[in-house]
């Protein structure tokens, strides 16, 4: 390990050349996540086993949070890298922290932020480095989600491909110690770093930014789901309602477009009367209400006139998440009989593509004339599920042959560049996650930005809340943002 140094000393530059030392920063050829090769690699993971390094840093974020205009009164680090930068500063300004979960293992029992605070209490994110700005906007979403304020953020290094114009936008200012040029800088006159290398670095920077909202890279390289915008011509909510032939996805893409409504809430909640109270609160923000009425415990007839009712009050459809999976004869039966008679309230239900197209010939004969759709099931956002690959490429070739019926998919990205067909994607929250079952959670901007999906559907997200309505909200606003921004 180097020698300690004086830490009264260090100047920003001394600490530079301290992370360049302690290979904190990188330069060579390595390739990211995304799969695009990087000149330049940081990782600050390494910087707590250099305690005075660790201070030093910690003492430069304490500084830069100086300049914050809004008053804070509390701290939390972007989990794993920024825990200790945080906690090294609560202990010497003596600032209460937060800690934001990363995994919500028991979801719904376990909290997301643990550490006292009040509502409305203003916290400030403490970050090591901002490329695209995603990783401080999620613990910010995490924070807002408990009710907490975030206005301001921290960054030891800002790689300046657009993650401060994206927080911006997003109402959260960043305050950055130093910018990776700052750095390219100090490490040539320091002859760390030779001119060849550096130019390879600054062109890098300036071909790989994010734009701000988006949050797709500009030369969309590597990167599968950046490529989805640039790859087919995305049509707006009403020009695809005058493209499509079934009744069902027409008014449901006119709902979407005068509601500015990309929002399905899932239901799932086990008494009829806590369903239709929730479903009377977000009612307002959405274009489409999922059910499973096989979850209720006091189900009768009476429920699905309210819920008709409801969805006439507040302009939605009714999707019953039946997922037949029979053959024909059989699930004819289960679509129109039995005590749930799901095709004489149900505008749209959904069937597991694995039967073959019996499956949908069966639900066709009893839906077509009452006006109803089906979705398949193409892809689940379970872990380990089998839908994927030639599965999931079969049933969309089933979709396509039964249009007159199937209006698209449950996926978890677009699969068809056909207008017509609608992608609904379950598996949203605000921040990335699993819970204790197996369920996988991405967020909005992934699904229709990156992942050109064109419906979220939210559960435990909405039903869980606090106040369902206001989050209800939040997932409409976020839901519609991401599909705004991918026609900049
Ligand atoms: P959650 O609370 O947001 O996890 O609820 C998701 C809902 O979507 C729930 O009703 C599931 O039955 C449904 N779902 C899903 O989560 N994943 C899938 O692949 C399919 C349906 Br298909």
């Amino acid at each position: 390990m180097a020698a300690p140094m004086n830490n009264m000393r260090m100047s920003l530059e001394d600490l530079i050349i301290r992370l360049y030392d302690v290979q904190a920063v990188k330069f060579g050829t390595f390739k990211l996540k995304s799969g695009i090769e990087s000149p330049v690699y940081i990782d600050l993971r390494v910087i707590v086993s250099y305690p005075e390094i660790l201070v030093r840093v910690s003492e430069y974020l304490w500084d830069a949070s100086q300049n914050c205009s809004n008053n804070f009164k509390s701290l939390c680090g972007v989990p794993y890298t920024a825990l200790p930068l945080a906690t090294c500063i609560a202990t010497k300004h003596h600032m209460p922290m937060l800690i934001r979960r990363k995994e919500a293992k028991d979801y719904g029992t376990k909290r997301m932020i643990e550490g006292h605070y009040e509502p409305g209490e203003r916290c400030l994110v403490v970050e090591d480095v901002v490329t695209s700005g995603s990783s401080v906007l999620e613990t910010a979403q995490a924070l807002k989600t408990a009710d907490i304020d975030v206005r301001d953020a921290v960054v030891l290094l800002d790689r300046e491909q657009g993650g401060a114009q994206m927080l911006k936008s997003e109402g959260i200012h960043l305050h950055s110690v130093c910018t990776l040029s700052k750095m390219l800088d100090v490490l040539q006159t320091s002859e760390r770093l030779s001119g060849p290398d550096i130019e390879r670095v600054r062109e890098f920077i300036a071909e790989n930014k994010f734009n701000a909202m988006s949050g797709i890279k500009r030369n969309g390289s590597g990167d599968t789901h950046c490529s989805h915008k640039k790859a087919k011509k995305v049509h707006n909510y009403a020009d695809r309602a005058s493209l499509c032939t079934n009744p069902v996805s027409k008014q449901l893409l006119q709902i979407m477009e005068t509601k500015k409504s990309n929002l399905a809430v899932s239901a799932d909640l086990t008494s009829c009367g806590e369903v239709l109270e929730l479903v009377n609160r977000v009612g307002p923000h959405v274009c489409l209400v999922k059910t499973h009425v096989d979850i209720l415990e006091d189900f009768t007839p009476e429920f699905t006139k309210r819920l008709t009712e409801l969805a006439q009050k507040h302009n939605f459809l009714i999707f019953e998440d039946r997922k037949f999976a029979d053959i024909g004869s059989t699930v004819l039966n289960q679509y129109s009989g039995g005590m749930y008679r799901i095709s004489d309230w149900a505008n749209i239900t959904n069937a597991h593509s694995v039967p073959g197209e019996g499956v949908i010939q069966g639900l066709k004969q009893v839906g077509l004339s009452k006006n109803r759709a089906c979705v398949l099931i193409a892809e689940m956002s379970s872990t380990g599920n089998l839908a994927k690959g030639d599965y999931s490429s079969a049933t969309v070739k089933m979709a396509e042959e039964h249009s007159d019926f199937v209006i698209g998919f449950i996926c978890q990205s677009r699969l068809t560049s056909d207008p017509s067909l609608l992608h609904m994607t379950p598996g949203v929250q605000l921040t990335e996650g699993q819970d204790s079952l197996g369920q996988n959670y991405i967020t909005p901007t992934e699904v229709i930005t990156n992942r050109g999906s064109d419906i979220i559907i939210v559960g435990r997200g909405i039903t869980k809340a606090t106040d369902p309505a206001e989050a209800a909200r939040q997932y409409q606003e976020a839901g519609y943002r991401a599909y705004l921004a991918q026609f900049e």
